[in-house]
């Protein structure tokens, strides 16, 4: 598939080679000019089933598992199976309210980390067939290949490569050959996948067990079994947006100078140019200029319509104002949105998630249906008869590769042109809001292009964004603080009040130590039926302190101290830094609280508490 140019020379000298692409892949000439590279880059494209992909727009994860009967997001591989009993499951009702939303594929966890497998496998006793439901004869996925089947939506799998079950996981060829046994059943016996979905995460500490994972192996095992599936994250064909806050890049480039982590070079590739998941901008001019190749690499935006990615009771889903933003910025930030919709522990999807997605859809029909654009003439559009507009919706052609690099648009108003909004990239869709105008013709200018650009969609809509609905409040509330006293901590006490004044934009830092435990006391003040608590990491970017791992201790004189049942784990904290809600599995009398930190998600030195509360019934 690749094509490698042996010098620029060459291609000069052939002409009808200058119009020669880069299938996924553009290595640069050791010695090419900033100017050359660019050119370069203006004809990498996308493999055909990249650029299939990329068309989706919607798809959907299903986390489910053995996190579902246990209220955890990372379970630790010793939960009984059990434990795992979806006594109504129904995946007709999963897919059928899916495809009605508009969803083009679904991602089913067939593996978390937990390691329980959700069809039976040869591979481990682990897995539905040590379950007592449907008699230890069912097969999840089994059951959602023929709902897809049945409702035409493509399929795909999560099989997490970190498991904390598996026995000979850390035995680098012996873990390598038993998951590669659990793909080979997966992608063979369940008909068509069109994407495997492979999770970074690893929260094995300094003591671990470390597993030398043999990508190389994996991915030739997906390409011989099924070729036309993408592979995503671990895979060099769909790239994590670098977030799970459901937020694209406002310069979103599908061709980027970051390499997929799978690749041998990439650890050092990435070191050079600076680049991380998480970098602002991964294919500017700046990091083009500096790189010796570029990939074919669209981002994907995973992100739960749930603060965990696991049903939980006590969660609600996320508003409808909440999901229109997403969407703005994932599809219409050059992005395919991967929606999580968790199943619950009936083994259905959730009543009122049915429900926020039926009105994710109408909101989506309502407000992009009445394209207002009435003809185009080169990059300007007509637009009807006396309509405001506040949106433009542009796409480039990505069969042709991606040009755009920074665009005005304008509109004409009593025949005078005037500036409305900007943006940089467009990409597959750029979807961009800007107040409302009543024009007779709006216009893209392209201020900056890597060559020709291929812009194939212009169209223009008055978009009303939901105003916040339909919020169940939960069944408790945060204590008042205002009767608190802090008697006692790891470090200075002066700041201490930062950690819990309801704002996490100040925090409290403790003192630095080697290791921990770093530990806050506190005097409520008066006795209190406590339901749980919620810890805060700081806002901002500046994450330094997160609490990876904790104990709760509570007390009703300050002198007995009891340690509460919790899982001690701020579970995926590192990627959704979201405030932590820990719930005790019954109420707890007490006067006096103890926060104690074991480790940090980097172990530093240090932790630090963005806000903290204790929750009580409402
Ligand atoms: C993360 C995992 O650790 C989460 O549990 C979840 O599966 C998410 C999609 O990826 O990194």
């Amino acid at each position: 598939m690749r094509k490698l140019l042996l010098s620029l020379a060459a291609v000069s000298a052939l002409s009808g080679l200058a119009q020669e692409v880069f299938v996924k892949e553009v290595v640069f000439p050791a010695n090419a000019t900033p100017e050359q590279k660019i050119e370069m880059a203006s004809r990498l494209v996308p493999s055909a089933k990249q650029l299939e992909w990329q068309k989706l727009d919607l798809t959907a994860f299903l986390h489910f598992g053995m996190n579902t009967f246990t209220n955890r997001e990372w379970g630790d591989g010793k939960e009984s199976p059990k434990l795992f009993n979806p006594q109504n499951l129904d995946t007709d009702q999963w897919v059928k309210a899916l495809k009605d939303a508009g969803f083009k594929m679904v991602i089913l966890t067939a593996k978390h980390h937990d390691g329980f497998c959700l069809w039976p496998t040869a591979t481990t006793s682990h897995s539905v067939a040590s379950s007592d439901w449907r008699g230890g004869k069912g097969d999840v996925v089994r059951d959602l290949r023929k709902s897809c089947d049945k409702y035409g939506m493509k399929m795909g799998v999560y099989l997490s490569p970190w498991d904390r079950n598996a026995s000979c996981y850390g035995d680098s060829p012996k873990y390598n050959d038993m998951f590669v046994a659990q793909l080979t059943e997966l992608l063979s016996n369940y008909g068509k996948m069109d994407e495997v979905w492979f999770d970074g995460a690893c929260g094995e500490g300094p003591n671990g067990k470390k597993q030398v994972y043999d990508w190389a192996r994996f991915k030739e095992t997906i390409e011989r079994l099924q070729p036309e599936a993408v592979v995503a994250i671990m895979g060099d064909d769909v790239r994590w947006v670098g977030n799970e806050r459901g937020m694209g890049r406002e310069t979103e480039w599908s061709a980027t100078a970051i390499t997929p982590g799978i690749l041998p070079h990439a650890e050092q590739s990435n070191k050079e140019l600076g680049l991380q998941e998480m970098s602002k901008d991964l294919g500017g001019r700046d990091i083009v200029a500096k790189a010796k190749r570029l990939y074919w690499w669209p981002s994907e935006v995973d992100v739960s319509m749930h603060p965990g990615w696991f049903w939980h009771k006590q969660e609600q889903p996320k508003t409808l104002r909440e999901l229109a933003e997403i969407y703005l910025t994932s599809v219409g930030r050059n992005s395919v949105l991967l929606l999580n919709i968790p199943p619950n522990t009936d083994g259905l999807i959730s009543d009122y998630d049915v429900e926020r997605l039926k009105e994710l859809r109408n909101w989506i029909d309502t407000n992009f249906s009445n394209n207002l654009v009435t003809g185009r003439n080169g990059n300007a559009v007509g637009i009807k008869n006396g309509a405001v507009a506040n949106t433009v919706l542009l796409g480039e052609d990505l069969s042709k590769g991606q040009h755009v690099e920074a665009f005005d648009v304008e509109a004409r108003v009593k025949g005078k042109w005037q500036k409305v909004t900007e943006g940089t990239t467009i990409g597959k869709t750029r979807i961009l809001m800007f107040p409302e105008v009543k024009a007779d013709s709006l216009r893209v200018v392209i201020n900056s292009c890597r060559g020709k650009d291929y812009v194939n969609k212009f169209e223009a809509y008055n978009v009303v964004l939901p105003t916040v609905t339909n919020v169940t409040l939960p069944a408790y509330k945060s204590m008042d603080t205002k009767g608190w006293k802090a008697v006692k901590v790891t470090g200075s006490l002066k700041d201490i009040a930062k950690a819990y004044d309801g704002n996490d934009s100040t925090y409290w830092q403790s003192k630095n130590m080697k290791r921990g435990p770093w530990s806050m006391t506190i005097d409520l003040g008066q006795k209190a039926s406590l339901a749980g608590f919620k810890y805060t990491p700081r806002k901002g970017d500046d994450k330094s302190g997160t609490i990876f791992h904790y104990k709760f201790e509570t007390s009703k004189d300050g002198k007995t101290w009891t340690v509460a049942p919790t899982t001690g784990e701020f579970s995926n904290i590192v990627n959704n830094p979201i405030p932590q809600i820990v719930y005790f599995p019954s109420p707890i009398e007490a006067r006096y609280v103890r926060l104690v930190a074991t480790d940090e998600i980097e172990n530093r030195p240090f932790i630090t508490v963005g806000d903290f509360s204790v929750l009580i019934p409402r």
